[in-house]
């Protein structure tokens, strides 16, 4: 399994951004203290996906932050992505891995309790809890892990586990108590008067709550 240190993953959602420019909101939260990026665009033709994905890669590298890419392989290797993150319903890691033998991080997200020994699960870098917390973010979810869900998954694997769905600072140590290695947001970020500022209050609740390795 190859190594991952994350702990303040931003996944992207143009929408949540409140008419800012995406580039610009993720740039902020990357000064305030977000150390992984997730571009993540349902309804974008490739062409405009992989224009939107070369321009935020040119601002991260600029900050030796990777770039994830949401369930497009094409456009991961197009763009020299960090690697890709797919669901249930997406492209499996098996076949990923296959394509796209250099992928440097594969995340999946995890929805069902039953797939943790799946292939699909055991393939991948990092497992997502989708959704920790029911969210308006993303409503096509299954069944919401809550924090009991987060601590019963983190004893039956060393797995790094990536939190997501509504996510805040409010609950981000109850949330790293339970169990995960990191957070994953989206409107507490996107949607925040200052991306920056909360970004950096996020870090502040992981560096709080750190774990000794
Ligand atoms: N996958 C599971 S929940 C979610 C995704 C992409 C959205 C999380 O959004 P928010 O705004 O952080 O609750
Ligand atoms: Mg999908």
């Amino acid at each position: 399994m190859r190594p991952f240190s994350y702990k303040l993953y931003l996944v992207t959602d143009e929408a949540a951004c409140l008419g800012r420019d995406l580039v610009s909101v993720v740039e902020a939260a990357v000064k305030g203290g977000v150390d992984m990026v997730q571009l993540r665009e349902k309804d974008l033709p490739d062409a405009a996906f992989l224009a939107k994905a070369l321009r935020l890669k040119e601002m991260l590298d600029r900050y030796q932050v990777p770039l994830i890419i949401n369930d497009n392989l094409k456009v991961a290797v197009q763009c020299g992505a960090m690697g890709i993150h797919v669901g249930n319903n997406d492209m499996t890691p098996e076949s990923i891995l296959k394509h796209w033998t250099t992928c440097g991080t594969l995340g999946y997200s995890l929805e069902y309790e039953e797939h943790l020994q799946s292939t699909s699960a055991q393939l991948a870098d990092y497992l997502a809890l989708s959704p920790v917390f029911e969210t308006p973010t993303k409503t096509d979810t299954v069944t919401a892990w809550g924090l009991e869900g987060i601590s019963r998954i983190r004893e039956q694997t060393a797995k790094p586990l990536v939190a997501i769905g509504q996510v805040s600072a409010a609950n981000a140590g109850a949330i790293l108590q339970a169990g995960a290695d990191c957070l994953a947001v989206v409107s507490a970020i996107c949607s925040a008067p200052d991306p920056s500022y909360a970004a950096e209050i996020l870090r502040n609740e992981i560096e709080k709550h750190a774990r000794p390795d």
